[in-house]
């Protein structure tokens, strides 16, 4: 399997991040990438390729235009702000909540900032723009390998990308590379794609951008929103609107969740995929749901990532696997291949 890799993901490189009342070091740092590479280089899994830059068209696909303006020049504002913010990350701290309006376009950096964001854990850096788009290359490059017709491929990228939506970032993502991967099947030619979220936390970028479209189903299967991040979207009866009613389907699991019934949920998202009649699938495919992670809980095992796998690779579909969470920094690279070498000893 061919993994397409952003060289330029350590350029966003967040110091700390807001948590309940207090900066702490961020936790979704350069080093989980390298551990990954260094593990699929260990194993032999494939070669290991970078992408050429990714067309600002294809992020405009699933990304809105004011808000991509907003990402590439956040940076260069905040330092125009005061020459000493280049020592320090831009954070949010205003949001438009209900009753607020969100169709006017602020002149303050700072009414920006939170416009296009829903939390204050997503430090902005002088590099997440340019990391940001590397990401969606390893994607579109990823989509284009599968729908070329080889049977999987990897895109190895952060910060991860399941929390942007249409406009807003927050949850350590800036652009949604899963949606994007989606998107470029579909202007590939594909009628129906399915992305499949696996990352502890709900993919409500993701959710969002495709809810109303009967083109891409969405499944995932995450922790309660009722006590897990992002909260506010993540529910069982969140089913789809419009075109894409029955479209969306959430499988929300108990804290505490390990993983035989985590893999029950697998087996349903996967039906749900295959009554769909998806041609292609994209994987967000975060290891955050290890028992060890600092700020998840689930309980999967090192050893169970082979058969998270095995069992997505009885799908039968083209993959398109896109890096998105884990935390637990010595174990991600491990964790994560093992569900990728348990995919190709599955699917050969
Ligand atoms: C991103 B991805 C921990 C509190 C939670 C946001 C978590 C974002 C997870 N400091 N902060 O889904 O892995
Ligand atoms: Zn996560």
């Amino acid at each position: 399997m061919r993994t397409y890799f952003n060289a330029d993901h350590a350029l966003h490189r967040g110091r700390h991040e807001m948590f309940r009342g207090e900066m702490v070091p961020c936790f979704e740092v350069p080093d989980r990438v390298d551990f990954v590479r260094a593990e699929l280089e260990r194993r032999a899994i494939g070669p290991l390729e970078v992408p050429p830059p990714a067309p600002l068209e294809a992020l405009m696909r699933v990304h809105s235009a004011r808000y991509l303006d907003f990402l590439a020049g956040a940076w260069d504002e905040w330092v125009a702000l005061d020459p000493a913010n280049a020592q320090r990350d831009a954070i949010p701290s205003y949001w438009p909540i209900r009753t607020f309006r969100s169709d006017v376009t602020p002149e303050s950096f700072h009414a920006r900032m939170g416009l296009f964001s829903f939390d204050a854990g997503t430090p902005l850096t002088a590099g997440s723009w340019a990391a940001a788009r590397g990401g969606a290359a390893c994607a579109i490059a990823g989509a284009k390998c599968i729908a070329s017709g080889e049977h999987a491929a990897f895109a190895l990228s952060r910060p991860p990308g399941h929390h942007a939506g249409v406009d807003f970032f927050g949850g350590y993502c800036f652009v949604n590379n899963a949606a994007v991967a989606a998107q470029a099947l579909i202007d590939g030619g594909a009628k129906r794609v399915a992305v499949l979220d696996v990352d502890y936390h709900h993919g409500n970028g993701t959710q969002a951008i495709f809810y109303g479209r009967g083109d891409v189903f969405f499944a995932s299967i995450h922790g309660d929103p009722r006590t897990e991040y992002p909260y506010y979207l993540g529910y069982a009866d969140e089913r789809g609107e419009g075109e894409g009613l029955g479209m969306n389907l959430n499988l929300p699991l108990a804290r505490g969740t390990g993983f035989v019934p985590w893999r029950g949920a697998l087996a349903h998202a996967l039906i749900g995929i295959a009554q769909f009649g998806a041609e292609a699938l994209v994987v967000s495919l975060g290891v955050d749901t290890f028992e060890q992670d600092p700020i998840s809980g689930f309980r999967l095992q090192t050893d169970d990532y082979r058969h998270v796998g095995a069992d997505i690779a009885a799908a039968g579909l083209p993959t398109l696997f896109v890096f998105e969470g884990g935390y637990a920094v010595a174990e991600v690279g491990v964790n994560t291949v093992n569900v990728l070498e348990g995919f190709a000893q599955a699917r050969g």
